[in-house]
């Protein structure tokens, strides 16, 4: 069976999901796209053979429509689940969740209300090959106990406007996450230390930031963050361990040497560096579907504790000390293994 896929928001991101769905991912296949700009569904579903539809429960609702990408802006996410969700269809949404924690939890909560984990939350680097091997290395036989995690996360330019707060939620968000997933454990507190601007840093905005979390057993977890680098697009992640140490991202480029001179090429763009991250988020999530089974990535639950930190992160970056952080129990929706949504 192909799923057939509807795309809600077909901007940067979501147009180049559409385009994997189509043209890239094997059992799937886009159907009807929605996006705020009409004429740009419209435009993209006439290259993809697509219909585009005016309203979000339409796209949900649709006979066409076997599963659902929610790529849309980050503040609008939530909204948009919470008018989806009671269709009862599959849901790969873009990270984060929500950018308050009253909206994700209201996500979470709908969810529960529907007693059915619907949601696999887009932290794409989880499928990262990088990622993935890094979180290999963090065992007795290779570094050992992860003691520090040290993160670069650096965009070419803000794609939101530099807002520090935004900083926090749309970028350090993927960080937030990755840390839980590494050390399988969760924060216990955190702070954001906002030093000189860099050139582009509007008044009363601060770009680099460094943000640092303690997790609850103590491992030390900080993020340099800055969203306008301006010489490309970063990601670095460093675990020191009780018996050695594992660096992703320096490593993950080509070096080339011509005219004297050794170097790598930089991608201007997450696009480029986690293309085969995304690519196997997709795969993965269409096969999930398709068998019914349990699905690969983050739930709505990773979603849920990577926002109310990003929300405590916020405060810090406010009050300038640190903030405690302190997630509510989680719902036995998100225990152990999912049956696994059906079409
Ligand atoms: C963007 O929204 C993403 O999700 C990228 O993965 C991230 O690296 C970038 O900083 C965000 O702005």
């Amino acid at each position: 069976m192909t799923v057939r896929v509807g795309v809600v928001g077909v901007g940067n991101i979501g147009s180049s999901h559409a385009l994997n769905l189509a043209r890239v991912v094997s059992g799937s296949a886009v159907s009807v796209l929605f996006d705020a700009d009409p004429d740009r569904a419209a435009a993209l579903a006439a290259d993809l053979g697509a219909r585009s539809v005016r309203t979000v429960p339409e796209l949900f609702d649709a006979d066409d429509v076997d599963a659902v990408l929610v790529a849309s802006p980050d503040d609008v996410h939530a909204e948009q689940l919470l008018l989806g969700l009671p269709a009862g269809k599959p849901v790969l949404c873009e990270k984060p969740l929500a950018t308050t924690e009253a909206d994700a939890r209201a996500v979470i909560d709908a969810e529960v209300g529907l007693g059915r984990r619907l949601v696999q939350l887009g932290f794409m680097r989880r499928f990262d090959p990088g990622y993935v091997q890094l979180k290999q290395e963090l065992t007795a036989q290779g570094i050992g106990e992860p003691l520090v995690v040290h993160n670069v996360h650096r965009n070419t330019s803000a794609p939101y406007g530099l807002v520090t707060e935004r900083t926090l939620t749309n970028m350090v968000v993927h960080e937030l996450d990755i840390g839980r997933w590494l050390l399988d454990e969760e924060y216990a507190s955190v702070m954001v230390v906002a030093g000189r601007p860099g050139p582009l840093t509007p008044d009363g905005q601060h770009d680099p930031i460094l943000v640092v979390l303690r997790t609850a057993s103590g491992v030390v977890v900080e993020v340099e963050a800055f969203a306008n680098a301006q010489y490309g697009y970063e990601v670095v992640c460093r675990v020191t361990g009780s018996r050695g140490q594992a660096v992703m991202g320096d490593g993950s480029y080509i070096t080339r040497s011509t005219s004297f001179s050794r170097g790598v090429d930089l991608p201007e763009l997450w696009l480029g560096r986690f293309a085969e991250a995304y690519r196997l988020q997709l795969q993965g999530w269409v096969d999930a579907v398709q068998g019914g089974e349990p699905f690969p990535g983050a739930t709505s639950w990773d979603g849920f504790a990577a926002t109310v930190v990003a929300t405590r992160a916020v405060e810090a970056y406010r009050s300038g000390g640190w903030v405690d952080v302190v997630l509510p129990p989680r719902p036995s929706l998100y225990a152990g293994p999912d049956v696994g949504p059906r079409p």
